[in-house]
């Protein structure tokens, strides 16, 4: 369910925040199994956090850049990503985890599934921040051709139930300049991983 606008109010705050976390676990390239950096800057915040390296992709409780607890998450995120799936019909969404993915210009993200968390009965809870993208919102199978939707600053997409695997990407970020990212844009993607 796309929620137009949904965190549009919180949007200066959410990207301040994201600055806070950024300061204690700053944004990184990471590799994925296959040996590649991906072009998607990330960090997390909450209990665990998603990483990849050359031995896979998992949740983690530590950074593994600095090897301390990743940030908390802000009570904030929380209660925007619960309040966000209430309004998609998912009552009591308690995300233990937020992956923050930072774009820009050229940057994209690759088709894939986010099956690494332990149950899927849970939504992810996913916020747009700063430049527009396109985002590919494909089937049950990688080759599904996906339909294009554009994410604006503040838009809300929460996940759940037959949709939780779809296939999905980012397609190449758009040049641009935005008043609270500059050319940049920022996505939080709440989830219950454990
Ligand atoms: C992004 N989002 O919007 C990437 N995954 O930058 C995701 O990969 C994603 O938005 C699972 C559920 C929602 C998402
Ligand atoms: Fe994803």
């Amino acid at each position: 369910m796309l929620l137009r606008g949904f965190a549009l109010t919180n949007a200066q705050d959410l990207i301040a925040t994201v600055t806070l976390v950024s300061n204690a676990a700053p944004f990184r390239n990471m590799v994925t199994p296959g040996g590649r950096a991906m072009s998607v800057a990330m960090t997390n915040c909450g209990d665990v956090g998603w990483v990849s390296d050359r031995s896979g992709y998992r949740y983690d409780r530590t950074d593994p850049t600095s090897g301390d607890p990743w940030p908390r998450m802000p009570a904030a995120f929380s209660d925007l990503a619960a309040r966000a799936a209430a309004a998609a019909g998912f009552d009591s969404f308690e995300p233990d985890s937020c992956l923050i993915n930072r774009y820009i210009p050229g940057t994209k993200l690759s088709l894939h599934q986010d099956r690494d968390e332990q149950d899927f009965d849970a939504p992810i809870v996913s916020v747009s921040l700063g430049l527009p993208a396109t985002f590919l919102f494909g089937g049950p199978r990688r080759a599904d051709r996906p339909r294009r939707v554009r994410l604006d600053n503040g838009d809300v997409v929460v996940w759940g139930g037959p949709a939780r695997l779809t296939f999905h990407g980012v397609a190449p970020l758009a040049d641009g300049n935005h008043a609270l990212t500059g050319r940049s844009r920022i996505n939080l993607t709440f989830r219950k991983a454990f």
